[in-house]
């Protein structure tokens, strides 16, 4: 029987203002496209299967009916912020709740990835929206190995494959929806040197070699800013924006 992500499920176990109103839709194009801008900041949509799931830069995002958590939550930042930063934010949300599902470390692989054992758990898209910025996150929960996508750059992985758990959705994603609340209202406040702690002691990249426009080079640290430094060719950088890969 696979469990549900229906208001019934959800709602009960939401304590914040992070999933109202919750929208769900059993089957839908992307939840990225199920908010409305002027709803309030909060708003929550959830499907169980999407036709046009979206990555990033045109990229698509892919989960079999009734597997996975895809949610995207209406966000309206203060405009001193920068959005990129949220994908930082999501991840180091989602991180968490798959470390409190799990009881494993999960890491956040620069600039929106949520990885367990080396593998990509969950994906972040922040997109903005008539002045309101749509944050999506995918985490892939209950995929067995064959269920997962076989033509990513960076290697998939969901809770189950990883753990051989087959888990409720539901609570976790009241979890993941509580600590997105409580991160995004730090950020919100003090901007994201207010989560580094978190996100420095989950950062991928730290130490690994990357993969920089064609170049080798050493992943060094997410910055207080949301860069990722890194080190090519004896020079330090600062990434702003793009790709990153790295040796496995
Ligand atoms: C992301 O993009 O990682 C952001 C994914 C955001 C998905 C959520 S689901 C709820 C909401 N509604 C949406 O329509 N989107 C958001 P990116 O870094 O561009 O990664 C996309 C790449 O990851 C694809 O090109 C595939 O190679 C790979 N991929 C696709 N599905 C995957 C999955 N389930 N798990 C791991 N990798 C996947």
């Amino acid at each position: 029987m696979p469990d549900s992500l229906a208001p019934e499920a959800v709602e009960p176990l939401l304590g914040g203002r992070f999933g109202r109103p919750y929208l769900y839709e059993e089957r839908c194009e992307s939840t990225q496209r199920l908010l409305d801008p002027d709803l309030p900041e909060g708003a929550v949509a959830v499907c169980d299967v999407q036709t046009g799931g979206r990555g990033r830069l045109g990229r698509g995002w892919e989960a079999p009916p009734g597997t996975a958590v895809l949610c995207s939550s209406l966000l309206r930042p203060p405009p001193e912020r920068r959005i990129p930063e949220l994908s930082l934010v999501g991840g180091l949300a989602a991180a968490e709740a798959v470390e409190r599902a799990t009881g494993l470390a999960a890491q956040i692989k620069w600039p929106n990835d949520v990885m367990l054992n080396r593998r990509k758990v969950g994906g972040v898209l922040a997109e903005t929206v008539e002045g309101a910025v749509v944050l999506g996150i995918g985490l892939n929960v209950n995929q067995t190995r064959d269920e997962l996508p076989s033509d990513s750059t960076t290697a998939p992985g969901s809770l189950r494959s990883v753990d051989g758990v087959v888990r409720d959705r539901a609570p976790l994603l009241a979890d993941l929806l509580s600590a997105l609340e409580r991160h995004y209202d730090r950020w919100r406040e003090v901007g994201l040197d207010g989560l580094y702690e978190g996100l420095g002691a989950r950062d991928f990249l730290r130490g690994r070699r990357v993969f920089v426009d064609g170049r080798t080079g050493t992943g060094i640290a997410i910055d207080r800013s949301g860069r990722l430094e890194v080190e090519i060719g004896g020079e330090r950088r600062l990434i702003e924006s793009g790709e990153v890969g790295f040796e496995r």
